[in-house]
C-alpha cells in the first residue's frame, strides 16, 4: 500500500474512530445502554485500526507519523483505555440490570474519547508537521476543556476552577507557538562565518557582457504590457511581453551573450524575468525582494547571461507570480546547437479554464524528417501528454538529455509544472498528434487513422525507470556536506504576517520558513516529503539536482537532472546538487499558487547577502 493510500486510510480510520466514539456516549445520554456497549466495542475495533494506520505511516518515513505516533494516536488510546474502564463496566451492569446507564460516570468519558479521536483530525488539516509542543498543550487543553464542559452539563460536573490549569495549559501553548525559531538552517554543516556587514550583495553577482568566444549577443527588448489575446474565439483579458502570449520566443546557440532589455508599461504589480531552469548568475535570477527589486511601471531592468546550457527552458515574472504568469506572462528559451528538421517549441498554458499551445502554426514535415517537440509545461499543475501515430523517444528533460532513451509507444507522459519534455522521431508517411490531457493539442502531417484516435487508458511512463545508467559526478552513497530535509503540508501559519491556511514546509510558512545555508562547494542532499493532499512540484533556483531516489528506491535509468520535480501526495524524493552557482536563491514550489500561499524558502550561501527586502518573491 503507497504511503497516499495508508494516509487515506488512517484519515478514515480517525474519524470513524472519533465518530463512533461520540456515538458511543451520545447512545448513552439518550438511555440506550445496549447501543452504547455496542459502540463502544466498535469504538475499540477502529481505534485499533488507527494504530495500526499509524505505526504502517511510520514506515513511510517518520514525517508521515509524528502527530500520530507522539500526541493524537496516544491521546485517543488514553482517553479510549479509561472510556473502557469507566464506562464500560457501568454500561454492562446497566444492561443487565435494564436501567438507562446514561450516569455522566459512562456518558463522559465516552464523549472524551470522541474528542480525543477528533484531535487527530485537526492534525492533517490544520496544523501539519511538525507538531510541536505549542500545539501538543493546545490541542490537550482543548480536548480536556471540551471533557469537562461536557461533564458539567452532563450533571455533577467539577468546580469552576479546575478550568483553570486547562486554560492555563491553553495560554502555554498559544504563547509558545508565538515563540520565534530559527532563521537559518545549516543541514548540519559549518554556520557562517561572514559577518553581514562583509559579505557580498546579489546585486553585484552579474553575468558577464560579453558572449564566450566566437559567439554573438543576442538582444531581447520584453515590454511587459496588459492585452486581449483570443481563446478559442473568446476575448481574454491577459498580461504580456510585448503584448503577446506568450512572449517572444528567446533563442540562442551555446556560448552567445543573452542581453534582455525588461522594461514595464502598465503592469501595477510590477514585473520580472525568471530563467526558469537557467542557472544564471544570481544578479540576473530575477527574483523580487531577493536578487532585485519588481521593475515598477516605467522602470527597466536589464539582463545579461552566457548561454552555457544546451536545451529547452522558459522564463516568467517572478513578481506576484501566482497572477502575472497565469496572466500571460511567460515565453520559451531554447539554446542550440540547432537541430535539424523540424524543431517545434510547445509551451502548455491554461487561460480561463482552455489548455492551448500558443499560436503554433505546425511546418510542414516531410515523411523521413527528424522531428523535436520540446513541450513546456508553463501551468501550476503537471499535464498528461500522448503522442499518437508515430513511436518517440524522450530525449531530454528539463533541458538536460537522457542517456539511452528506449523507443515509446502508447505511454502517457505526465509534465510537472514548470517542467520541459523534448520528444524526438521521424515523421512517418501519415499524421502525427499530440494529446495534452486528453484532448487534441496538436497535428503533423496529413492523413487520417486509427492511430489518431485519443490515447485510452496508456500507462504513465516511469522517468525514474527510463533510459540506461551512466555515471554521474556524486551519487546516493556520497558523503553529503549538508543534508536538509523539507516537509509539504497544510496548515495554519503567518504567510507575510497574516494568519492564513497556508502551504507549510516544515510547519512554517513563507517568509518564516528558515533559509537553508550553504557554502560554495559543497555537496548538498535535500529530502522533500510531501504530507498533504496536493502535489508539490519542487523547484530550486540556480541549480540542476540530481535525483537520487524517490520513495526509497533509486533511479534505475538513465540520471534524471533536474529543475523541478512532481512530489506527489505521499511522496519522498531525495536529490542531490553541487553548490557552486554563489547567491541568494528561492526555494519553491511551482504550483505558484502554494507559493503565494507560503510554501517557498530561501537558500544563500555563506558570504552573499541579498539587499532586496518587502516582495514575497514568490
Ligand atoms: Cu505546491
Amino acid at each position: 500500500m503507497s504511503t497516499a493510500q495508508l494516509i487515506a486510510l488512517d484519515l478514515v480510520a480517525t474519524l470513524l474512530a472519533a465518530a463512533v466514539w461520540v456515538g458511543a456516549g451520545v447512545a448513552a445520554a439518550a438511555r440506550r445502554a445496549r447501543a452504547a456497549l455496542a459502540l463502544l466495542a466498535v469504538a475499540v475495533a477502529v481505534t485499533l485500526v488507527r494504530v495500526t494506520t499509524a505505526v504502517a505511516l511510520a514506515t513511510g518515513g517518520w514525517w508521515f507519523a509524528q502527530d500520530r505516533v507522539v500526541l493524537t494516536g496516544p491521546l485517543l488510546g488514553v482517553a479510549g483505555l479509561a472510556a473502557v474502564l469507566i464506562a464500560g463496566p457501568r454500561l454492562l451492569s446497566a444492561v443487565r440490570a435494564g436501567t438507562p446507564g446514561n450516569s455522566p460516570a459512562a456518558v463522559v468519558p465516552l464523549l472524551l474519547a470522541g474528542y480525543a479521536g477528533a484531535a487527530g483530525l485537526l492534525f492533517p488539516f490544520l496544523v501539519g508537521y511538525p507538531a510541536s509542543w505549542s500545539d501538543v498543550l493546545v490541542t490537550v487543553a482543548l480536548v480536556g476543556a471540551a471533557g469537562l464542559v461536557t461533564w458539567r452539563v452532563a450533571g455533577s460536573g467539577p468546580p469552576l476552577w479546575t478550568f483553570v490549569p486547562v486554560l492555563v495549559m491553553g495560554l502555554a501553548g498559544i504563547g509558545a507557538g508565538f515563540a520565534t525559531g530559527a532563521d537559518l538552517d545549516a543541514g548540519g554543516g559549518p554556520t557562517s562565518h561572514h559577518p553581514a556587514g562583509h559579505a557580498i550583495s546579489v546585486a553585484d553577482l552579474r553575468g558577464p557582457t560579453t558572449p564566450a568566444p566566437g559567439g554573438q549577443v543576442r538582444r531581447y527588448e520584453l515590454t511587459a504590457r496588459k492585452t486581449t489575446i483570443q481563446v478559442d474565439g473568446r476575448a481574454v483579458e491577459a498580461w504580456g511581453y510585448n503584448g503577446q502570449v506568450p512572449g517572444p520566443p528567446i533563442t540562442a546557440n551555446q556560448g552567445d551573450l543573452i542581453e534582455v532589455t525588461l522594461r514595464n508599461a502598465d503592469i501595477e504589480r510590477g514585473v520580472t524575468v525568471h530563467w526558469h531552469g537557467y542557472d544564471v548568475p544570481a544578479g540576473e535570477d530575477g527574483a523580487p525582494g531577493v536578487t532585485q527589486d519588481a521593475v515598477p511601471p516605467g522602470g527597466e531592468f536589464v539582463y545579461r547571461f552566457r548561454a552555457d546550457q544546451v536545451g529547452t527552458y522558459w522564463y516568467h515574472t517572478h513578481q506576484a507570480s501566482d497572477v502575472g504568469v497565469k496572466m500571460g506572462l511567460y515565453g520559451t528559451l531554447v539554446v542550440g546547437p540547432p537541430t535539424e528538421g523540424v524543431d517545434l517549441t510547445v509551451p502548455v498554458h491554461t487561460f480561463s479554464g482552455t489548455t492551448v499551445t500558443g499560436p503554433l502554426d505546425p511546418p510542414a514535415a516531410a515523411p523521413g524528417t527528424p522531428v523535436r517537440l520540446r513541450l513546456v509545461n508553463t501551468d501550476g499543475v503537471p499535464h498528461r501528454f500522448a503522442l499518437t501515430g508515430t513511436a518517440y523517444r524522450l530525449v531530454a528533460v528539463d533541458g538536460s538529455d537522457l542517456n539511452g532513451p528506449g523507443e515509446l509507444r502508447e505511454v502517457e507522459l505526465r509534465l510537472p509544472a514548470g517542467g520541459r519534455y523534448d520528444l524526438a522521431f521521424t515523421m512517418p508517411a501519415g499524421a502525427v498528434a499530440l494529446f495534452i490531457d486528453g484532448d487534441p493539442g496538436l497535428r503533423l502531417g496529413t492523413g487520417t487513422g486509427s492511430g489518431l484516435d485519443a490515447p485510452k487508458g496508456w500507462p504513465e511512463l516511469d522517468i525514474t525507470r527510463y533510459g540506461t545508467p551512466a555515471a554521474t559526478p556524486f551519487g546516493r552513497e556520497s558523503h553529503f556536506d549538508r543534508n536538509f530535509t523539507l516537509v509539504l503540508d497544510r496548515g495554519i501559519a503567518l504567510v507575510d504576517g497574516v494568519p492564513k491556511y497556508a502551504h507549510t514546509v516544515n510547519g512554517h510558512a513563507f517568509p518564516n520558513v528558515p533559509t537553508q545555508l550553504v557554502r560554495e562547494g559543497d555537496l548538498v542532499e535535500l529530502t522533500v516529503a510531501n504530507r498533504g493532499f496536493d502535489t508539490h512540484p519542487w523547484h530550486l533556483h540556480g541549480h540542476r539536482v540530481l535525483v537520487l531516489e524517490r520513495d526509497g528506491r533509486k533511479v534505475s535509468g538513465s540520471p534524471l537532472w533536474l529543475d523541478t520535480f512532481d512530489v506527489r501526495p505521499g511522496e519522498v524524493w531525495r536529490v542531490a546538487f553541487r553548490a557552486d552557482n554563489p547567491g541568494e536563491w528561492m526555494n519553491h514550489c511551482h504550483n505558484l499558487t502554494h507559493a503565494a500561499q507560503g510554501m517557498a524558502l530561501h537558500l544563500r550561501y555563506d558570504g552573499v547577502m541579498t539587499p532586496f527586502h518587502g516582495a514575497h518573491g514568490g
